[in-house]
């Protein structure tokens, strides 16, 4: 069974160490998601330790900022947030804008990373890049919201 085209759509999006060190940064990233609708489904505060790190970015290992990524993520307090919108993954990842910050800052310079974004390591948040990097990354920062059920019982309230 198809969803249908109005259905809310989960991600995961984190604010990065150098913007939660930041209080107008972290306001301004919190401020977006506030403008654009998104609905905070959860929210949480945490420092991750360097194997919490090496786990969730298991896929670039081996590759030549894998290291400083790490050491970077593990610097300071993350933000994590289960967000919900209309095609909630790809509208945050345009809200955050590139990876690079030197392209970010010039084919959008009033994205989240064109307009915050430090180097390309540091570069102020993440979003999920698929479903099921969405449904894994979910369940690794709330292991107790289950998203089954949300999208079962409170997404047709919500929509
Ligand atoms: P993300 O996963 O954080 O949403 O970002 P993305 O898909 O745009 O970027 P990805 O290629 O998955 O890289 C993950 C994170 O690694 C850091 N990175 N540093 N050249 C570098 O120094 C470099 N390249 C990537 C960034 O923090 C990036 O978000
Ligand atoms: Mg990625």
């Amino acid at each position: 069974l198809g969803r249908s085209p109005q259905a809310l759509q989960l991600t995961l999006a984190l604010i990065k160490p150098d913007a939660v060190a930041h209080p107008l940064i972290l306001e301004a990233v919190h401020q977006q998601i506030l403008s654009n609708k998104f609905l905070i489904v959860r929210m949480r505060e945490l420092l991750w330790r360097k194997e919490d790190c090496q786990r969730f970015y298991h896929e670039h290992e081996g590759r030549f900022f894998y290291q400083r990524l790490v050491e970077f993520m593990a610097s300071g307090p993350i933000r994590a947030y289960i967000l919900a919108h209309k095609d909630a993954i790809q509208l945050w990842r345009t809200l955050m804008g590139p990876t690079r910050v030197f392209r970010a800052r010039h084919v959008a310079p009033d994205s989240i990373r064109g307009s915050f974004g430090l180097t390309d390591t540091r570069n102020t948040t993440h979003g999920s890049d698929s479903v099921s990097s969405a449904s894994r990354e979910i369940a690794a920062f709330f292991p107790d919201f289950s998203q089954q059920r949300w999208y079962e019982e409170e997404e047709p309230r919500l929509r």
